[in-house]
């Protein structure tokens, strides 16, 4: 079905998982508070210099934009460790990446959580990298002018229910990117066993998928795969738990 899948998502293969449960939405601001209130989290990185905030010309290490930090939003500015501790503050844990997978596309093999209707056909369904922030931020160049979602930088979770997935959940696709509890390995797939697969034994990376908001369409897609060091923080990247 998708055109667009690079080397990592390849080769295509059948899991199986015992049964597990995930969170509806992103992780938000307010939640992650609640656990920085409560001791247990370290905040957010927003102004310490260490998050990759989009300027609206180029990526910088800043201060992240009150814009994307209201309590409904998606926490950002959040490294692994961080998004690992919160999930066990609430007394659940970062998904596997099969299990995201599993969550965002259901056993069907479609492209998107909705379906398989392409950007701009199929309604508001995800906020991407689209006209709204094409208007807003003049050096996103990659901005697709064919889809508009309304939003230029993070919506509010949930923003989307047209785009659920077969299961509910809501913003697999796009939003933010969510770390996920693998070590990324791009050949995984290869090596991967067909029960349960936990991700490489070791590594540098952390995975995380889905997409952003300041993404084009084709890295918002199902089955995409992403990794980045553990500690990367920016202002386009999140979680959610599951148990
Ligand atoms: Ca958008
Ligand atoms: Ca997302």
């Amino acid at each position: 079905v998708d055109k667009e899948c690079s080397s990592d998502e390849k080769p295509g293969h059948r899991v199986y998982l015992d049964a597990f449960r995930i969170d509806k939405t992103e992780v938000t601001f307010g939640q992650y508070r609640a656990c920085v209130d409560a001791g247990r989290c370290h905040a957010p990185h927003v102004s310490d210099g260490t998050c990759n905030v989009w300027t609206g010309t180029a990526w910088d290490k800043g201060t992240l934009p009150s814009s994307v930090q209201g309590a409904n939003q998606p926490v950002v500015c959040v490294d692994w460790d961080q998004a690992n501790a919160y999930c066990g503050w609430k007394g659940r844990r970062l998904p596997t990446e099969a299990e995201w997978e599993k969550a965002a596309r259901g056993t069907d093999g479609r492209k998107y959580s909705w379906g398989n209707a392409a950007y701009g056909s199929a309604g508001k369904v995800a906020n991407i990298a689209d006209r709204a922030a094409k208007g807003r931020f003049s050096g996103m160049s990659w901005a697709t002018e064919s889809y508009d979602d309304g939003f230029a930088e993070t919506a509010p979770v949930g923003s989307f229910p047209a785009g659920a997935s077969p299961y509910g959940a809501l913003d697999m696709i796009g939003n933010v990117w969510e770390w996920v509890a693998d070590w990324y390995k791009d050949t995984y797939y290869s090596e991967a066993p067909s029960k349960n697969p936990r991700g490489a034994s070791s590594g540098s990376y952390r995975g995380l998928r889905g997409g952003s908001w300041n993404n084009l369409p084709e890295n918002d897609r199902a089955s995409g795969r992403n990794g980045f060091d553990s500690a990367y923080r920016s202002v386009n990247l999140g979680f959610r738990c599951a148990q």
